[in-house]
């Protein structure tokens, strides 16, 4: 039976932290899907705007090997519907988020990664900007 993992984030300002977690969570299975979260949903939870737009971080994770499939991520509460409607065995979250999705559990495995150290896309923004 193949299996099919599903993981979410924003991927602003593509970097090596989010091409290993990419990595890591493809080894699980057999098929990665990808949730790329909406513009308005970084605005409305983190109070940013992202540097690139949904659409070009769509294009830039769909076009990565391990990718099988991408899609707009609309809300935060919308997890358990894409689980389901993506008919994932395993959900993948960087370590940041550990225990956060631990009602799923029930739905399908969930696994947390640890994150890459070092690397964030606020502190590359920061860097690009001569802020540090
Ligand atoms: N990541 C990592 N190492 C880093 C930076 C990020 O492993 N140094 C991982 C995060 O843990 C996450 C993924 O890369 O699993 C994407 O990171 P973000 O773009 O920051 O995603 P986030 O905004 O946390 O996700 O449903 C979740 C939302 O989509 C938001």
């Amino acid at each position: 039976m193949s299996r099919t993992v599903i993981t979410f984030g924003t991927f602003d300002v593509f970097h090596v932290g989010h091409l290993r977690v990419i990595e890591r969570a493809a080894a699980l299975g057999d098929r990665l899907v990808v949730g790329v979260s909406a513009d308005a949903l970084n605005e409305r939870k983190k109070g940013r705007v992202p540097v690139f737009s949904q659409a070009e971080r769509l294009a830039i994770v769909a076009a990565l090997k391990p990718v099988d499939e991408v899609f707009v991520e609309e809300s935060l509460e919308l997890k358990r519907d894409y689980i389901q409607q993506f008919g994932a065995d395993v959900l993948v979250m960087g370590d940041d988020w550990a225990g956060r999705f631990d009602e799923f559990k029930e739905l399908c495995e969930v696994v947390y990664l640890p994150r890459t150290p070092a690397i964030s896309t606020t502190a590359l923004i920061e860097k690009i900007s001569g802020t540090v």
